[in-house]
């Protein structure tokens, strides 16, 4: 239990933000901030019957929104994102206290909010079909989107809010409700999103109540959604053991599951790279948000010629990082913030430990500052240099964890870069052409950069990956076909017997 209090600056900006918190307060949960172990709040978690009832109102709201033409329900999300660019400053502010990324990712991940809103507002007016040419006179076909239903968004504590919203904003646009299920280690930054959203949505006229509805818990109240058959999609950002848990349940009442699970990606660095674009993204990649993104990169494979070269220049970073960068989150010269706690300082020495035995030199992955912060989990970003990929590189650790692997053709560091099992993010740092096609036609991920780091993704593209990521797409390009249900319709307009598909007769 914790025995640090917040500050009351902390406090306040909870209550600004959240001004009905009491109506959360109980004894369920204990929210604390992994900057230093104070607590920030004490929640309780949603009974089943209150899910219950937040269910059947998002069903009702459903029913009255789908009814909404698109351009006005984009209408809501731009007065969204509005409410948002005001309290930019003191959402991202909570995000860190929460979360613990640094406030200048604090600050990327509500503008990364702000970007979904546009984009789902331009697309309110864009949810286009298609029309199909008949083999048949005086037929024509059409391809309709509707609204598909009320949607389940399970989101993970590393983007507590951003994942959200690409979620929310599109199911919006295209006529759905949705329910939320944040991370039992970030609800916080949920009921402050959802109160901003609240106030937008109570002036609003045609926005029904239940549009979009907060569920606070844990499993088994995450469960609740995931069963039930009132919700046809659930969307779940999170580990690949949870989409493993998530994926079998929705398949099993034949709902549609989107999936957006591990990562483990990998950076190719060839012969040709220019290494002033390289070390910076693979820094931003590595150490970034503290190395908890699903697109943080994990694995450096780096040609034999280079490796040498580039092991030093990153180690020399790593501790300068590691001895002046890492600290409280919310102080501007910081880079590096806490890990969310515990445990995942935990899988990280675990990943080291198993790595150790093979490592040609390891750099960093100590505690640190444990005497200022002894409740909260500081870790030296760790670089693992290794002669080849060993089983342990295989896993996902949720931690500033790199290892730099040499390779000596590029076909056997597509080999390597493709041989885990998950398939989200990857990148080649080469200025020659060959290799960057050869790269992109061959790496297995959702996400293929050349020249780019492996994160920090823009909200237009479709996101998501292959493999045990899970297969879905959220955010930009056509993502937004998951929150509709596609129709053909055929429709005949002349006036003798139709005739039949396939040049069927069927003369009665
Ligand atoms: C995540 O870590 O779950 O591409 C999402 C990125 C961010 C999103 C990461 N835009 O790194």
């Amino acid at each position: 239990m914790s025995t640090v209090q917040a500050p009351p600056a902390a406090r306040e900006l909870i209550l600004r933000l959240i001004p009905q918190l009491s109506r959360f307060e109980g004894s369920d949960l204990i929210v604390t901030s992994p900057t230093n172990g104070a607590e920030l709040a004490r929640l309780r978690f949603d009974t089943s019957a209150e899910i219950e009832a937040k269910i059947a109102a998002a069903v009702r709201a459903f029913e009255v929104w789908r009814e909404v033409p698109a351009p006005q329900r984009g209408e809501l999300i731009r007065q969204f994102g509005n409410k948002l660019r005001e309290h930019k400053e003191d959402l991202a502010r909570l995000v860190t206290l929460e979360c613990g990324k640094i406030l200048e990712e604090g600050r990327g991940e509500v503008q990364e909010m702000i970007d979904i809103c546009d984009f789902a507002v331009g697309l309110s007016r864009q949810l286009y079909g298609l029309t199909i040419q008949s083999e048949r006179p005086h037929h024509v076909m059409q391809e309709n989107w509707l609204p598909l239903g009320p949607v389940g968004i399970i989101s993970a504590f590393n983007f507590p809010v951003a994942v959200w919203s690409w979620n929310s904003c599109l199911a919006l646009v295209c006529g759905d409700s949705c329910l939320w299920k944040p991370s039992e280690k970030t609800p916080l930054t949920a009921l402050a999103t959802q109160a901003l959203f609240e106030s937008v949505a109570q002036n609003f006229p045609g926005a029904p109540e239940g549009l979009s509805s907060v569920i606070l818990g844990a499993v088994e109240q995450g469960n609740q959604l995931v069963e039930d058959r009132r919700i046809p999609l659930i969307s779940a950002t999170g580990s690949t053991r949870m989409g493993k848990a998530v994926g079998p349940k929705v398949a099993a009442r034949f709902g549609r599951s989107l999936l957006e699970l591990g990562g483990n990606n990998a950076m190719i660095v060839t012969p040709s790279a220019d290494l002033g674009v390289a070390i910076p993204s693979i820094l931003f990649g590595s150490v970034g948000t503290a190395g908890q993104r699903c697109t943080s990169t994990r694995r450096v494979l780096v040609h034999r010629s280079l490796i040498d070269k580039v092991f030093e220049t990153l180690k020399s970073a790593y501790l300068q990082i590691g001895s002046s960068k890492v600290g409280d989150p919310l102080d501007s010269s910081t880079l590096v913030g806490p890990l969310i706690d515990e445990m995942a300082f935990d899988g990280m020495q675990k990943a080291l430990d198993a790595a150790r035995p093979h490592a040609v030199e390891i750099v960093g992955g100590q505690r640190v500052l444990a005497d200022r912060y002894p409740g909260g989990f500081y870790a030296h970003p760790a670089l693992v240099r290794l002669e080849k990929q060993i089983a342990s590189v295989h896993e996902e650790t949720f931690a500033p964890l790199t290892y730099v692997i040499p390779y000596d053709t590029l076909e056997e560091a597509m080999r390597m870069h493709n041989e885990v099992p998950q398939g989200l993010s990857s990148a080649i740092m080469t200025t020659d052409v060959r290799e960057a096609e050869y790269f992109k036609r061959h790496s297995d991920c959702g996400i293929a950069n050349v020249n780019i780091g492996t994160s920090g993704a823009e909200i237009g593209g479709a996101f998501g990956g292959e493999k045990e990521t899970g297969g879905g797409r959220e955010s930009g390009s056509d993502s937004w076909k998951a929150y509709m249900r596609r129709q053909t319709s055929t429709t005949y307009f002349g006036k003798d017997r139709p005739a039949l598909a396939q040049g069927i007769r069927f003369d009665v």
